[in-house]
């Protein structure tokens, strides 16, 4: 009896698993996701947060249980007004990290089904591709911050919003 050669085997699969593994995903990290709170009957919000992902991939689709449509919204300033328009992805460099921002590019919630109110919290499923095609979807878990602050732990405003 030999069992050399099956465990030999063993050890050349499971090699090949974790490096296939490794080289098929990219690593794709979410970092401090937040939606902006709203008062009853508001039919949308944003959403912010950071990516970062140790190869290229562009985020092609957001949904979420709370808004019928979530989509990545892109900020310009024309003369002194603020617009603001739907972008069909977004890129994230290799080893870079994308910032969405209040008063820049953010996540535009639209058809929200209730009230988001503090300490509420919010899904958002991200959806990256690769450039070889291959998808990967995020859950993320994004606290509710009063409407009326501006990140999680800071103070509320003093000045009204403008859009
Ligand atoms: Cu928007």
């Amino acid at each position: 009896m030999n069992q050399t050669p099956s465990l030999g085997r063993a050890i050349v699969l499971a090699a090949l698993v974790g490096c296939c593994a490794h080289a098929a995903t990219a690593q794709v990290t979410v970092l401090d996701p937040w939606v902006r709170g709203t008062v009853e009957g508001q039919p949308s919000t944003a959403a912010y947060l950071t990516l970062r992902s140790d190869s290229a991939v562009r985020l092609v689709s957001v949904t979420s249980p709370v808004a019928a449509r979530c989509s990545v919204h892109e900020m310009s300033i024309s003369g002194t007004l603020m617009r603001m328009r739907t972008i069909e992805s977004l890129a994230i460099p290799a080893g870079g990290a994308v910032e969405l921002r209040e008063g820049h590019d953010h996540l535009m919630l639209e058809g929200l089904t209730h009230a988001l109110k503090e300490g509420d919290t919010v899904q958002l499923t991200l959806t990256f591709v690769d450039p070889g095609g291959k998808r990967q979807a995020i859950d993320v878990r994004a606290p509710v911050v009063a409407l009326g602050a501006t990140r999680p732990g800071a103070p509320l405003r003093t000045t009204p919003m403008t859009r």
